[in-house]
């Protein structure tokens, strides 16, 4: 209410008096207070009685509490490279990277490790619980945690129905001491289309606000126009633009002739005359062989000054040897995951490497038995999400062939069993490298690779080869995103789009040339807020807004869920995923000093109008919610 008085343009003027509450009842509009245990019991009610999407039923397992480490003898949280940022600017901290000797970790625990092996579901609670720890162990040694961005912010959303924007507010307070990292699409900002230049610039300055520190830029079509906006932004909030190569094909293969080491020299020396402050090696899918990595590394260490900043994924089990060699090549920084979060299509694992280099020229810093125990924390949170696994046990040295993302890996596969193409899933990665050609060898990564991901799917649904797509192209509807694809909305692939395909694909619709950006028209953030302001009848924020630019249905389905169920964020994962088991009682912190107790007591039959009651203990009260049984 007091929001509502303070925003009113006559408040703001001084330009009222004692009557002016009554001459504006629309202030008076305010939310009633909502009972949040209640909205709580009725989700809680929900997934007790319906279960979670993407997880088969079933009473919900019990699991040994997390192993934490013991945080007694690390009193303090130690200085780190966030205060090297805040001292010395990005230049300065550019420069103190290429001064150090060891190498430079990243972790990716927290973003691209559970994108890559979990399907992106890692909750903001299981973070939160190990921020500390995190701070305290890790904080000082590792150059950033990439804890930020890329699938993250959609799933958070859709998913998990929890804000992004508050897990990097929280997890900023927690860990103040080590740069912060998040995975920035370029003019697709954390979606999967182009948005004006006006939304890039608002996301980057609202991400910086919060607490990022460095912003790992690309392209999905290494299309550098699609990346400079992002760039500029980052330097102007005062932050990191790390500006990044996606790696594709193969530098040592004569016959895969498109992505040369030649390419890859030009392209970093465009990406530092963009303004790049590190550049990155983007290596998604982890085609990059171990030789290659010496050779890329070795070259680009040659072409410029930058620091450079190696990512790659353990898909095919060559990581570690890798890295290995892009270390002798004198790569800056790498990126790993904690060992339980590591390998496969995740990251290689920062515990093992630590190992294998220990004693050598090039050391990394580690306390290596603070991590191993961080390791074990992450290794029971894993057990939580085994729904979201891939299935995939051992390297898989196909990766080379399919080419594709081990972000995507998990997620497609999720996707492909909601087409119900999931015992397909074979023919759907070889039909994957299959379009990567059919489209001309693209670079392949968000949101390029969905588009690609998107085509098999629907290759395989509807039993089309290379050649029918084009003779009966006319007569398909392609894919949305295959439609945007060749229109030009994600840029321009490098060395064109194939032309027959495009004309059957686009039918009467026109191509674009030019920069997505230039052609799409500004959108204003703060009259969006102000729309939704209005739309929920409560103070949204630019953060809202943002997130409604990118994916207005996902957000306004969001809200519905919020404003149903509260803020479901504060539960534990075990019970937002299951709900509780019959007597189960938990305790649920709502905010700060404000706990709540819910016991689960018994759960009614079902009435003939597809209803159950269920009745729960709140505080000790006893409480009822009718729940419809959609099972
Ligand atoms: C993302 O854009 O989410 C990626 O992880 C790309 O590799
Ligand atoms: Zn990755």
């Amino acid at each position: 209410f007091l929001e509502n008085v303070v925003r009113h343009k006559d408040f703001i003027s001084g330009d009222f008096n004692t009557s002016f509450i009554d001459a504006n009842p629309e202030l008076l509009k305010f939310r009633v207070p909502r009972d949040r245990g209640t909205k709580l019991l009725s989700y809680i009610g929900n997934v007790t009685v319906n279960g979670f999407p993407g997880i088969e039923s079933q009473t919900k397992p019990i699991y040994p509490k997390p192993h934490k480490p013991n945080l007694k003898v690390y009193q303090s949280i130690p200085a780190g490279t966030k205060q090297i940022l805040d001292e010395r600017g990005p230049e300065g901290l550019a420069k103190w990277i290429t001064e150090q000797d060891d190498v430079l970790l990243t972790d990716t625990t927290m973003r691209d490790a559970h994108q890559s092996l979990l399907a992106t579901r890692v909750r903001s609670h299981d973070m939160y619980e190990i921020a500390d720890a995190t701070a305290k162990i890790m904080g000082g040694d590792f150059f950033s945690l990439e804890m930020w961005g890329g699938a993250t912010f959609d799933v958070a959303y859709r998913f998990l129905k929890e804000d992004p924007w508050q897990r990097l507010r929280f997890l900023r307070q927690l860990i103040p001491n080590t740069l912060f990292q998040m995975l920035l699409r370029g003019a697709n900002a954390v979606g999967y289309t182009n948005y004006p230049d006006s939304v890039i610039k608002e996301f980057v300055r609202e991400a910086a606000k919060e607490g990022i520190d460095v912003f790992r830029i690309f392209d999905s079509l290494n299309w550098l126009p699609g990346m400079q906006v992002a760039i500029d932004a980052a330097r102007d909030a005062g932050k990191v633009a790390e500006a990044t190569l996606c790696y594709a094909g193969d530098i040592l293969d004569d016959s895969r002739s498109k992505y040369t080491l030649a390419y890859y020299k030009k392209m970093a020396k465009e990406l530092e005359n963009a303004g790049a402050n590190i550049i990155a090696i983007k290596d998604m899918a982890g085609l990059l062989k171990p030789n290659a990595a010496y050779a890329l590394v070795s070259e680009l260490k040659e072409a410029t000054d930058l620091p450079i900043h190696l990512h790659t994924h353990d898909t095919s089990g060559n990581g570690i040897y890798l890295y290995a060699k892009a270390i002798e090549a004198g790569v800056d920084i790498i990126d790993t995951a904690v060992g339980s979060m590591s390998g496969l299509t995740s990251q290689p694992s920062a515990n093992s490497l630590y190992y294998a280099l220990k004693g050598s020229e090039r050391n990394l810093r580690m306390d290596i038995d603070g991590v191993e125990k961080i390791s074990y924390y992450w290794e029971d949170i894993r057990k939580y999400y085994k729904d979201f696994e891939s299935g995939m046990n051992s390297p898989h040295s196909e990766i080379y062939v399919h080419e594709m993302p081990g972000g995507q890996y998990s997620n497609l596969q999720q996707q492909a069993k909601g087409v119900g193409l999931g015992d397909r899933w074979e023919e759907v990665k070889t039909m994957y490298s299959r379009v990567n050609m059919l489209f001309g060898d693209i670079i392949k990564v968000t949101p390029s690779s969905k588009v690609v991901g998107d085509m098999a799917l629907f290759m395989v649904q509807n039993d089309l080869d290379e050649q029918t797509v084009i003779t009966r192209g006319e007569t398909l509807s392609f894919p949305d995103s295959v439609i945007e694809f060749f229109q030009g909305y994600l840029g321009q692939p490098y060395g064109g789009f194939p032309k027959e395909l495009q004309k059957v694909v686009l039918k009467d619709r026109e191509a674009i040339t030019v920069r997505p950006g230039e052609l799409l028209e500004d959108i204003d953030i703060e009259a969006r807020r102000n729309e939704l302001s209005k739309k929920y009848d409560r103070m949204m924020t630019t953060q809202d807004a943002l997130a409604h630019v990118l994916y207005p249905k996902v957000f306004e389905e969001y809200m519905k869920t919020f404003d149903l169920f509260e803020n479901v964020s504060v539960l534990d994962t075990p019970t937002f995923l299951h709900g509780l088991r019959l007597g189960e009682e938990i305790e649920v912190v709502i905010e700060k000093g404000k706990t709540l107790i819910i016991k689960l007591v018994a759960i009614g039959e079902p009435q003939h109008n597809g209803t159950r009651v269920v009745y729960f203990e709140l505080n000790g009260q006893p409480r009822e919610i009718t729940v419809q049984d959609l099972t």
